[in-house]
């Protein structure tokens, strides 16, 4: 138990450290905090809350400062890097001169992050905008109270498995925070939509413009809206769908792309894009606040199909909460031609709430630590595929599905019960298998899927780990057309 504890630890920090933009390093702020060069002249920038259980309710903390520049201010947001991590301002704008209090609220409830120490950022947005945007930071160390064991691992790490602990740095007491209160999850923010869950259509691919460069525009927005029946949760999307659109280019094209991330949002957003060949996949040159936008290109060097994700800190955060979506990158000859062709992108959904609880939800960090989602869903929420958004055929026609996993914890059993897939593109890659019953869809994975339908019927498209079958992995394909006996025939006495 003490070495699995131990890999799994290293092996969750080795990954937060190696993708996340401000995943922190092990140092302290130093005693002597620089102020901010920006209009905004803070006294001290960054402040450490030492030790924090994760039981142990919120803390806050107020940053003095100058507005020093030359015009009167106003003050759009305060947003901060995590769910976690709020700011708020004693004013709305600021005349040269004036002074105020920037009050940021931590609180590790709502904390998407594993054991470990942690920075996260508060930026103040305001009109006329600032370059740089002031910020400020604040440091934790999580302790999730996972109980004795896990204390005594901290205290005697001998190295058995040769790993290095990636957690314990016992050479300083920790202070405990000292003005822990009572734990208030924020409200859910965003505008409230009727519709959170993408059609599952995957359009064809449109004419390329006359200067051979293909465009995207995609905007991350945070919405409330549906999950299940009486619940609705605080997504993050993009263009307000999960997953989000649906984008296809072919191989060898130049694309170029463009995120914005919504004035109304609260969080840092950004892409990472499988589809691309250069560091991050793009999220290092997309890390934007709300209000912002950035373009970059990139060429489609290789065919297949692709998860995209945000990549802002905490990452996982953004992923459960939505932030995924397809890119098919067609090969120079294009795909074998078909009758239909759908998209659909598994997902789960940690929930503060419990299943089948209603009310207004969000994400719970301990949940996703734990990889124990509420809800499993393909499309972003309980039944977005069924009923009248359920897949439609007819018999003879031959179907293709793009199939995701968003993730962010759970490998997908793909099946669609009561077809055999004739063409498989294992893990979306190539050369392509026949014949498979049930095809494994990793997280940040997905696949290529292709069978004809002889028989008219309900084909239930699940998750063949079937008990997730109850937490909402359910899309219908509603096939008509005339019966076919010598294939299948449920007829006989
Ligand atoms: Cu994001």
């Amino acid at each position: 138990m003490r070495k699995l504890l131990l890999s799994f630890s290293a092996l969750v920090l080795l990954l937060l450290v190696g993708c996340s933009d401000t995943a922190a390093p092990t140092t302290s702020p130093s005693d002597t905090t620089p102020a901010a060069t920006t209009a905004f002249e803070f006294t001290e920038t960054e402040h450490d809350f030492g030790l924090i259980k994760q039981s142990g309710g919120s803390v806050s903390y107020e940053f003095p400062f100058v507005y020093r520049g030359s015009e009167s201010i106003e003050i759009t947001g305060t947003p901060g890097n995590c769910l976690c991590t709020t700011g708020s301002l004693d004013k709305d704008s600021y005349a040269p001169g004036e002074s105020g209090l920037l009050t940021v609220d931590f609180n590790p409830n709502l904390h998407a992050e594993p054991l470990g120490r942690f920075n996260k950022t508060v930026a103040i947005l305001t009109n006329p905008s600032l370059d740089p945007i002031p910020e400020v930071t604040i440091w934790q160390e999580i302790d999730l109270d996972w109980g004795e064991e896990a204390f005594e691992l901290s205290q005697h790490d001998d190295h058995l498995d040769g790993d290095e602990h990636p957690i314990v740095k016992d050479s300083e007491p920790k202070k405990e925070a000292s003005s822990a209160k009572k734990a208030t999850p924020t409200a859910p923010t965003g505008a409230e939509v009727a519709e959170i869950a993408n059609d599952g259509q995957a359009p064809a691919l449109a004419p390329l413009p006359a200067d051979g460069i293909r465009r995207f525009r995609l905007t991350a927005k945070e919405v409330t809206a549906p999950l299940a029946d009486g619940v609705k949760y605080n997504y993050w999307t993009y263009n307000g769908t999960v997953p989000g659109t649906f984008l296809r280019v072919r191989e060898g094209e130049m694309v170029e792309f463009t995120l914005a991330n919504d004035s109304g949002n609260r969080n840092k957003h950004s892409i990472d894009l499988h589809a691309v060949n250069g560091p991050g996949g793009g999220a290092g040159a997309t890390q934007i606040y709300p209000g912002q936008e950035k373009t970059f290109r990139f060429q489609a060097l290789n065919p297949g199909i692709y998860i995209y994700h945000c990549a802002s800190s905490v990452i996982p955060e953004h992923v459960a909460n939505g932030m995924y979506g397809l890119i098919l990158v067609e090969p120079k000859e294009g795909l074998p031609t078909v009758d239909r062709e759908y998209a659909l992108v598994q997902g789960e959904i940690y929930s503060i709430l419990k299943r089948g609880a209603k009310g207004t939800t969000q994400l719970s960090g301990e949940k996703m630590y734990a990889e124990d989602p509420e809800y499993i869903v393909f499309n972003g929420r309980v039944g977005a595929l069924t009923g009248k958004r359920a897949l439609t055929a007819k018999v003879g026609e031959k179907v293709r599905l793009f199939v995701g996993n968003g993730g962010v914890g759970k490998v997908s059993s793909f099946h669609v019960i009561g077809e055999i897939f004739d063409t498989v593109y294992p893990e979306g890659g190539t050369p392509v298998q026949n014949n498979i019953q049930t095809t494994v869809v990793p997280a940040g994975g997905a696949t290529i899927v292709e069978f004809t339908v002889d028989v008219p019927g309900t084909y239930k498209i699940v998750d063949h780990a079937l008990s997730r079958l109850t937490k909402g992995a359910l899309a219908l394909l509603e096939v008509t057309g005339a019966k076919n006996l010598e294939i299948f025939n449920d007829e006989l006495k």
